[in-house]
């Protein structure tokens, strides 16, 4: 059957013009795009990233901005029902077309769908959009409302009030956060059409699947917005099926929901555990076609009563699998720059570090279809809290309802992907009832205040995605449970940030053991080449105003270098101190995500707060802004692995000083190695333990065969803390049958400042092994944390690694961004550092 093509649109996407009633300032504007690019285009602004040019721009979101484009329509892209859609205008704004005003905007996460029948000539239209000033329409309205709602203010600007982020629908952290920028963006972004159509328009599909032993069914649900009365063909086609309907439709929404079953299905896995197998689904509404690609997996959260107090984790196709990855955050401050093209590499590299999760944080944004697409495409799966964050909310009716669109759009746009594993209500928004003087003084209040908001989400949840499991907030202990997720451990999902926001040591992750630990983080300064991109030399100090300036979190310089006196040597110099601080981000997260794992089946999910970076910034995140790995991102790589052993210190007796406080740094009695199978089939390791002298010589102190249990984790060895000489540290790997090499680890019983550390001479050459890049490294002394670093974007296959006299490491180098450097180039910009620099 052939539908006519009778569906048409005209992409409205291209150049606008950028005027505003109070300044002169007239230049040009590409959409999907926003206000700061342009004026940064045009030479209007100073970047905003460099220095502190933040203050200087802050006038851009104060002011009122109009944008204005012609386009032209023949009389075939008019002869039907028009619609004009606007994915996303961030945020409050009034649509006009020809002169006349069609709609008025209020929330950025909602699409608008626009009705605009008989309102586009044939030849020339003007669409214009006039966008208020936010933070003004903000406060007013906070003014208005009946009682105080305190908000977030995290951002540094002069003197400003702060902005009442929680009566606006646009991103949270657009003003701002302990990690970002305030740029308070202005503009359209996602789709810019006018779509004609003969009768109705797709609305959205959604694709429910039951799972049998041999066979899944598939039940489309497509809703279709119809302009009149009267009959409709559509048709979805999938794995070679095709079902098509003629279907009578009235005026407005008309559900219609049809059955496919697919046989021996090739089930959809996350990354590390199977394939990630899509079945493409082209639905066709006469002639108006949309194609999603469907996984096909069996996703279930198993939170049920345990002999501890509830599990918390995640079963997939029948089998319970750990959660593994970081929380992600917006990928750019200026939305123009979010492309696929960045989003692919971030996301690649989440895979390339064996993540298999990623939580899209509240105080963030939705992110477009692609993004979702890729997730699908690489097996990430994605924990999705809706955007409330870290404050309360109205919940007076306009704004609930106004709610009620954003989330019943987002549900039903997002739901057939594969990835989305879990819908949560918000982050940290039931906490923050602690944090602030006027929630605290009428808890009753907020609480009431709060469950409006809530229940609508998780029955907006039930009613939209009734497969998909809805927890309240994160952290929480569970259904109607408002106790304290940050440090109860027996249930629910964890916030642990005792040691980064109360100065805890490292070891302090060992005291807590949680069910599902969605987060924990620990900074570190942003690689020098980035460092270099917003300051000039004489800034490059951490109390600078610049530094200060792109460290967001109260203290966070501070923190970070009273750390390095803990576990290291004072660094000498600044770039050493940056190195430095990647270090010890590591090997906090480190610590906690080995222990945490080695208590699995207790501990079913970790994931680090955070992946990304919104601008350049010293921050908790893995990964440079650009998308560079730090070397957190490398040691992720090593504490996924899939298969892996790690080292859990045990004191006999807790050490605690006169005062009952537990002494820091205190030596373990025994070291007991774990080993974690994340896999779904036994595995058989051969395990070498040694003992290496920092200034070198080693002896073997363990060798041993195991078999871990399919989704298991044991102990393979203890060793004896007095094994170890004063000037020794552990040093083990592990084969599998055949004698090939899974993996490497170590770990030192005292801090490292307290080992007298040798400056190793290290050897580097290239070679191209089957056309790929191969740095080779050799060492004569023992050499800690060895990191290669080049110019060319791209990452190694492993990095801040340990070498050993005697043998070689190998470092494949991955480009990003399709570079394709020669030998030459590389060996030009090679650097090797090792920790023993910085003593
Ligand atoms: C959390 C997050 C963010 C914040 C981070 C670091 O709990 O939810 O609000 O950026 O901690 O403080």
């Amino acid at each position: 059957m052939s539908i006519p093509a009778t569906y048409s649109a005209i992409d409205l996407a291209g150049r606008f013009a950028l005027t505003s009633p109070t300044s002169d300032i007239a230049v040009p504007l590409d959409l999907p795009g926003d206000v700061h690019s342009a004026l940064l285009a045009a030479d209007k602004i100073a970047d905003p990233y460099y220095g502190e040019n933040e203050k200087q721009v802050m006038w851009v979101n104060e002011t009122a901005w109009s944008v204005e484009r012609r386009f032209s329509a023949s009389a075939a892209d008019i002869a039907g029902y028009l619609t004009l859609t606007l994915s996303e205008v961030d945020c409050i704004a009034t649509i006009s077309l020809n002169g006349e005003v069609i709609a008025q905007t209020d929330n950025s996460f909602i699409r608008y769908d626009i009705d605009v029948t008989g309102m586009v000539r044939e030849g020339d239209n003007t669409l214009r959009i006039d966008f208020a000033i936010a933070p003004d329409v903000a406060r007013a309205r906070a003014d208005a409302h009946p009682f105080p709602i305190p908000f977030t203010k995290n951002y540094q600007t002069n003197g400003l009030a702060g902005i009442h982020m929680n009566f606006i629908r646009k991103a949270a952290c657009h003003a701002g956060w302990d990690w970002g920028i305030c740029i308070m963006p202005i503009g359209v972004y996602g789709t810019m059409a006018l779509r004609k159509s003969r009768l109705a328009r797709q609305e959205s599909v959604q694709v429910d699947q039951a799972h049998a032993s041999h066979s899944v069914e598939l039940s489309i649900k497509t809703r279709v917005f119809a302009f009149a009365h009267g009959e409709v063909e559509l048709e979805h086609t999938i794995a070679g099926q095709t079902v098509t309907d003629k279907l009578v439709v009235n005026p407005g929404e008309n559900l219609f929901t049809h059955n496919l079953t697919i046989h021996d299905p090739k089930l959809w896995w996350p990354a590390g555990q199977g394939e990630q197998p899509l079945y493409e689904l082209v639905t066709n509404l006469d002639g108006e076609k949309t194609t999603r690609q469907i996984g096909l997996r069996q996703l279930e959260w198993i939170v049920e009563k345990d002999e501890i107090d509830h599990s918390f984790k995640c079963r997939i196709n029948g089998r319970d699998i750990s959660m593994l990855g970081a929380n992600w955050i917006p990928a750019d401050a200026i939305p123009s720059r979010i492309t696929p093209e960045v989003i692919r590499d971030l996301l690649e590299s989440a895979k390339a570090a064996n993540m298999n999760m990623l939580r899209i944080w509240g105080g963030g944004q939705y992110e477009p279809d692609y993004f979702y697409e890729m997730c699908d495409e690489l097996g990430i799966l994605i924990w999705h809290d809706f955007m409330f964050a870290c404050m309360s909310y109205p919940s007076d009716r306009p704004f609930l309802a106004n709610v009620r669109t954003e989330i019943t759009q987002q549900v039903r746009r997002l739901s057939h992907h594969a990835c989305i594993a879990l819908w949560c209500g918000d982050n940290e928004v039931i906490g923050s009832l602690g944090w602030y003087p006027e929630t605290k003084a009428a808890p009753e209040r907020y609480v009431a205040n709060y469950d409006r908001l809530n229940s609508m989400l998780g029955n907006i949840v039930e009613d939209e995605d009734p497969a998909r499991r809805f927890w309240p907030s994160s952290p929480s202990m569970g259904y109607l449970d408002f106790s304290d997720g940050w440090h109860a451990d027996t249930r629910g999902d964890t916030h642990y940030w005792d040691v980064w926001h109360s100065a805890k040591s490292f070891e302090a992750y060992r005291t807590v053991n949680p069910r599902f630990a969605s987060e924990f983080g620990f900074q570190s300064f942003t690689s020098m080449n980035v460092i270099e991109t917003f300051s000039e030399p004489r800034d490059r100090n951490p109390s600078s105003p610049v530094m200060e300036n792109h460290q967001r979190n109260d203290g966070g310089n501070a923190r970070i270098l009273e750390t390095m006196t803990r576990y290291f040597r004072f660094p000498r110099d600044f770039d050493q101190m940056v190195f430095l601080s990647q270090i010890q981000q590591g090997l906090a997260i480190k610590t906690a995500i080995e222990y945490w794992r080695s208590t699995k089946p207790r501990c079913m999910g970790t994931l680090f707060w955070q992946i990304n970076d919104i601008w350049p910034v010293a921050s908790w995140s893995s990964l440079d802004y650009g998308g560079q790995w730090k070397l957190l991102q490398y040691m992720a790589k090593r504490f996924f692995l899939p298969v892996n052993v790690v080292a859990v210190p045990v004191h006999d007796a807790v050490p605690t000083n006169s005062r009952g406080k537990p002494v820091e740094n205190a030596p373990p009695s025994r070291i007991v190695l774990k080993a974690i199978n994340d896999t779904g089939a036994p595995v058989g390791i051969s395990l070498e333990v040694r003992a290496v002298k920092v200034a070198g010589g080693e002896r073997q102190l363990f060798t041993g065969h195991s078999t871990i249990s399919p989704d298991g984790a044991v102990e393979v060895a203890a060793i004896p803390a007095v094994d170890l000489a004063a000037d020794e540290f552990l040093f083990f790997s592990w084969r599998d049958a055949e004698g090939k090499l899974l993996g490497e680890n170590d770990y030192f019983p005292k801090p490292y400042k307290a080992y007298e550390l040798v400056q190793p001479k290290i050897r580097a050459a290239w070679s191209d092994v089957d056309g790929q890049l191969v740095l080779s490294l050799t060492s004569d002394q023992p050499a800690l944390f060895v990191t290669a670093t080049v110019d060319t974007p791209g990452y190694f296959s492993d990095n801040a690694v340990t070498l050993l006299p005697g043998r070689t490491t190998d470092l494949t180098f991955t480009p990003r961004h399709g570079a394709t450097p020669s030998a030459s180039e590389l060996v030009k910009s090679l650097k090797v550092r090792n920790l023993s620099e910085t003593f």
